[in-house]
């Protein structure tokens, strides 16, 4: 009895906070433009079996076909209805990826665009992935429906310029975007029903695009409509895992803190100054991660979903500039997200994009809008080499063994305190996690060599890093820990990745 009061407190309490992850999962990643049928796929081959908590799709509502660019990766953020029919796919794939991926245990996370519909300038006619028809001129989506009262137009007819301005920010267009009054119950209303549909299929949350551009209580009304997750996969009163995507650098008229009451909110602080360190930029030094998290004035741990780059800012767009760490600087990249996973702050979320030809002009890539790879419009299938990489020039992070093996670091380290920090004043740091695991980087121009308190129990160690453990033997580099806790570390400078990480299960 006593057992079941504390977990229904604690289930209340942790509410859309909680991912929803299945025990001992702790990160999640986005399978940006996957297709569902590959998505299902991966959730059985890989995710499950690496101990992946979840896969962000992208969203699997009806959109605008932009042709002019070509079918970039923007028109899945211009809705036209609620129709599960995209490029990924439609319903009856997206219902069996769901129940796949559920079945071993990896949740589905959508990304509900429900700021706004297509363009004002969009025009009229079918040019939508499932053939529906609109018209944005006078604000007429028939499939949902939605007609010109349901818009923004009366509060705002026209552009957000000034971000200083909270109303101009959540009731004019983003972009041009058409904004929708959310606070019409029929519009609030029409919104839960579509999350809702998702929700019964099997979805275990939401993130919420251009939050930002929403209000708190216009999102939290939307929120009370929505069913609890569905008991055939999470237990019963379970909340659908919220996450916010506000963009919040400081100096604006809208602050992250607002959106606590409704969920999680992505914090861009953190991808924007963990590249500006690594990069070595401003001054900056690893040894300035010694207080990482709330000490670097990011939102409090439980509210925060965290990431080295996302789809818009790996691109040049959005929040973060040219700090951002991508895969096109893979170096650095395995360092930050080895970091991050290694680091108990936030719920974190690995990138897993596709390779597009970069063209910079004047310091833009003019291809920043490039999709999916494709044939014809037509999403390619992620293939699988026989080294397990991906083809297709789907690009796969996550299959990368240094990132791959710190989800499973992370996952062993659950729970575990932040302990044992060492740094030489420069940019050579480590920390463990109590007596579960320990990492350390060498991020200085000149090489490591040095001996450490890891926290762990006596043994030798596979640097799941340089290699992996396979049927009891390393094909890495391997690390002793003495009785006393401690082991020496050696990193070259030009070493291909200078990190090591050990942890529990890489015990030999
Ligand atoms: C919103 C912000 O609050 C913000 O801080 C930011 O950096 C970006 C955005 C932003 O969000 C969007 C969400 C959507 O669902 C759909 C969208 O189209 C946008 C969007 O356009 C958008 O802003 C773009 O990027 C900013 C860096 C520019 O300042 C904006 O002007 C805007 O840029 C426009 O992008 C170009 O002006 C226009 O020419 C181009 O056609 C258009 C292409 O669309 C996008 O780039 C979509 C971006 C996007 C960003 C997201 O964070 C996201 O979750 C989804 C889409
Ligand atoms: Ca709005």
């Amino acid at each position: 009895m006593k057992f079941f009061l504390f977990i229904s407190l604690f289930g209340f309490c942790w509410g859309q906070y909680d991912p929803q992850t299945q025990y001992g999962r702790t990160a999640i990643v986005h399978l940006f433009e996957w297709r569902w049928v590959d998505i299902a796929k991966e959730c059985e081959r890989y995710l499950a079996p690496k101990g992946f908590g979840g896969v962000q799709v992208s969203p699997p509502n009806e959109n605008i076909v932009v042709y002019n660019p070509s079918r970039p990766w923007w028109e899945r953020y211009q809705p036209i209805s609620y129709k599960i029919c995209t490029r990924s796919g439609n319903e009856d794939e997206f219902r069996d990826m769901v129940t796949r991926c559920n079945n071993v245990g990896v949740r589905i996370y959508v990304d509900a665009v429900i700021n706004h519909m297509c363009g004002a300038g969009g025009g009229a006619g079918t040019s939508s992935t499932c053939g529906s028809y609109y018209n944005a001129n006078n604000r007429d989506f028939p499939s949902v429906p939605y007609s010109a009262w349901d818009f923004n137009d009366g509060k705002c007819d026209g552009e957000i310029n000034n971000y200083n301005d909270a109303n101009q920010v959540r009731n004019c267009r983003l972009s041009g975007l058409l904004d929708l009054a959310l606070e019409k119950d029929y519009v609030r209303t029409t919104v839960a029903n579509y999350m809702n549909h998702l929700i019964d299929m099997g979805v275990a949350g939401f993130r919420l695009d251009a939050a930002k551009h929403m209000w708190p209580g216009d999102i939290k009304a939307v929120l009370d409509k929505l069913h609890n997750l569905n008991t055939q996969w999470f237990s019963q009163g379970s909340r659908p895992f919220i996450f916010q995507e506000v963009i919040d650098l400081g100096g604006e008229a809208i602050k992250g803190s607002e959106y606590f009451g409704n969920g999680r909110v992505t914090e861009f602080k953190y991808g924007a100054k963990l590249g500006t360190v690594i990069r070595k930029w401003n001054g900056e030094k690893m040894a300035y991660l010694k207080n990482w998290g709330e000490g670097w004035g990011f939102v409090p741990s439980d509210r925060a979903l965290v990431f080295v780059d996302n789809h818009d800012n790996q691109r040049g767009h959005g929040a973060g500039g040219a700090s951002i760490l991508t895969f096109w600087d893979p170096r650095m990249y395995k360092m930050a997200v080895g970091f991050m996973l290694a680091h108990p702050y936030g719920f974190t979320r690995v990138m897993s994009s596709y390779r597009w030809p970069r063209n910079f002009q004047n310091g833009k890539d003019v291809n920043d809008w490039i999709g999916p790879p494709n044939n014809n419009g037509v999403t390619k299938e992620v293939t699988i080499n026989p080294d397990t990489t991906c083809g297709n020039d789907w690009v796969c992070e996550h299959r990368w063994r240094q990132i791959r093996n710190m989800v499973a670091f992370r996952n062993v380290v659950n729970g575990q305190p932040f302990s044992n920090w060492w740094d030489n004043g420069s940019n050579q740091v480590a920390f463990g996690r109590g007596n579960r695991g320990f990492i350390v980087f060498n991020n200085d121009d000149w090489s490591l060599s040095t001996t450490l308190q890891t926290g762990l129990p006596a043994g030798t160690y596979c640097d799941v890093i340089s290699g992996d453990k396979i049927d009891g033997n390393c094909t890495g580099i391997k690390v002793t820990v003495g009785s006393d806790g401690k082991a020496h570390f050696s990193i070259s400078n030009s070493a291909e990745d200078p990190f090591i990480a050990i942890h529990a299960e890489s015990k030999l």
